[in-house]
């Protein structure tokens, strides 16, 4: 039996229902009914230091459990804030629930103050934006909402209360209990045809996309592919759903076209498209001559100039693959030894420099570094900058979400909260966030929260007073050198200052030990390291052009 007294009590109760254990937030004036009602409620209130970190972390949420994660801000500029992670959970299909506050909408006692449209301001960066117009339909849109939040493809929610609803007396409304919902299986008819193109093909490949990394889906995937014995390739949101390390891994597309990677994709006659989701940049370029592809998803695929898959099989990944494994058993007769030749290339070729004794350290020698100071259940959130295509190309992922990497909104700002997220939900793993100088600086005011938090986190900063990524793009396209550079603080003196550790890396040798002693210490730390760019023109230029003949 519920014994709410207001729509506050009411509106925390139908999140409890749903399962809520926290919510992220900057509180403002039209949210205090909600926080008194939190306060004496189970669920723990985790304060941010800006809202769209609040919305990076409850997305991680999602994206790492499958069920939405919660965010709460005030009206206005607190709900403005959020956009951004609303964008980042809605391109990268992490299930949210965003709730603003909003001024009384029965009377305006402080007429236009601070009030914005947010319901229309959220309406293209979210599945559904709803007012909250009467105590009584509190539990219907509560769980309207997280079901439409969860439901595939997932993505971001938007509930507004209004100040004077929240706080409205209320008789006693029922909630709405949640139930499992199963997602349709791909048809007969449809497996049937697939079979029947993967056993007429030569050289088929798998290809692993960015839904394929939701949890639910890697054990029947990881199945599939070690009974196919189809050699797979995967796109960088999709590392990690199958064991990096299978004999069967040929690399991941990091880049659309020229890598290494990309003389096994020209060489396919079909690629066995898993969870593949066009918000992620193109891994490989579809032509009207190159490989046929058959798109697996729960949702179809979009028609896009460089993905236009021949045939389609729609309906929960798991399932139907386990289907599809079944027709296929036994009648495979696909040239496996030709992949597997130029798998030794690609993956030796992609390794190379990772031993460079130069300092500041070239991008290879820090990736692998982490990797040999990461264990195999260890979590590296990264955030945007030139380094992720290199972590994305070499670093070799075991088990599912153990690298975060946001390939599709591509924010900076995210890396930390990410992290701080996985942290805050893994707390005997470890975590390490990667940021550039430029991207760390964006939400560098988490520091506190993660420390409050008593988090053990690791922050490893690449430091090239510039934003790298955009200082190649304008060489590469012949432009000079201009506007892009910056200062930055002391780092350690920055950590120091909020109360965390801080070390800086000063010999080629010393990034190993010195995360290995940062990880020993426990709490936050944060490691800073210069990094040499100049691998970036030597190989993913002049090296990847020159293989092609470009
Ligand atoms: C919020 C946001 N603003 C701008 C960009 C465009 N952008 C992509 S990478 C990048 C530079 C990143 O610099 P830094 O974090 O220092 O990483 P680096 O490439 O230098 O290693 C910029 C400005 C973006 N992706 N997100
Ligand atoms: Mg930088």
């Amino acid at each position: 039996m519920s014994t709410q007294r207001k729509g506050s009590d009411l509106l925390v109760a139908a999140l409890e229902n749903e399962g809520v254990d926290r919510i992220f937030a900057v509180p403002g004036e039209e949210n205090l009914d909600v926080l008194e009602s939190l306060r004496e409620s189970r669920i723990e209130l985790v304060v941010t230091r800006h809202e769209q970190p609040a919305a990076f972390m409850a997305a991680t949420y999602g994206r790492l459990t499958g069920k939405p994660g919660v965010c709460l801000t005030t009206l206005g500029p607190g709900a403005t804030n959020l956009t951004t992670g609303a964008a980042f959970a809605r391109l990268g299909a992490m299930p949210m629930i965003m709730i603003t506050g909003q001024k009384p909408i029965l009377s305006a006692p402080q007429a236009q103050f601070q009030m914005v449209d947010i319901i229309a301001t959220m309406r293209p960066l979210t599945k559904l934006s709803r007012q909250v117009v009467s105590v009584s339909g509190i539990p219907t849109l509560v769980r309207n909402a997280f079901r439409v939040a969860q439901e595939e493809r997932p993505g971001p929610v938007h509930l507004e209360l209004p100040e004077d609803i929240a706080a409205e007396q209320t008789p006693d409304v029922p909630l709405v209990p949640p139930h499992p919902v199963e997602e349709p299986v791909a048809a007969d008819g449809a497996l049937a045809r697939a079979a029947e193109m993967i056993l007429a093909a030569q050289r088929p490949l798998i290809m692993i996309g960015a839904a394929a990394n939701r949890c639910r889906w890697v054990p029947d995937l990881s199945a599939f592919v070690r009974n196919v014995r189809i050699p797979f390739f995967n796109t960088q949101m999709g590392k990690g759903a199958v064991d990096g390390n299978s004999d069967l891994y040929l690399g991941t597309a990091a880049l659309s076209e020229r890598d290494y990677i990309h003389d096994a994709i020209s060489e396919a006659d079909l690629i066995l498209s898993i969870g593949h989701d066009v918000v992620e940049k193109p891994p490989f370029l579809m032509g009207p001559k190159g490989p046929r592809v058959i798109h697996m998803g729960c949702t179809p695929a979009s028609v896009e100039e460089v993905y236009f898959p021949q045939h389609e099989l729609i309906g929960d990944i798991g399932p139907s693959l386990r289907r599809l494994g079944e027709l296929l058993r036994g009648k495979l007769h696909h040239d496996l030894d030709f992949f597997l030749r130029l798998r030794e290339t690609i993956l030796t070729r992609v390794a190379e420099g990772s031993t460079d004794p130069r300092f500041p350290p070239t991008p290879q020698r820090i990736v692998r570094d982490v990797r040999q100071v990461m264990p195999d259940d260890g979590i590296v959130s990264l955030d945007n900058g030139m380094y992720k295509i290199w972590f994305a190309r070499g670093y070799r992922t075991h088990l599912a979400n153990t690298i975060l990497l946001d390939n599709a909104l591509a924010t900076m700002g995210a890396g930390l909260p990410a992290a701080m997220m996985a942290a805050l939900f893994y707390p005997d793993r470890k975590v390490l966030a990667v940021c550039g100088d430029g991207g760390f600086m964006m939400n560098s005011q988490e520091l506190e929260t993660a420390a409050r938090l008593k988090l053990n986190l690791v922050v490893l900063i690449l430091q090239d007073d510039a934003y790298g990524m955009i200082r190649w793009k304008q060489a590469v396209d012949g432009f000079a050198d201009f506007g892009m550079t910056f200062g930055n603080p002391d780092f350690v003196a920055y950590a120091e200052a909020y109360g965390v550790k801080g070390s800086r890396v000063e010999g080629p040798e010393d990034l190993v030990p010195t995360l290995e002693a940062a990880f020993a210490g426990g709490g936050v730390h944060l490691v800073s390291v210069p990094i040499d760019y100049s691998e970036n023109m030597r190989v993913l230029v002049e090296e990847l052009s020159r293989a092609k003949g470009a």
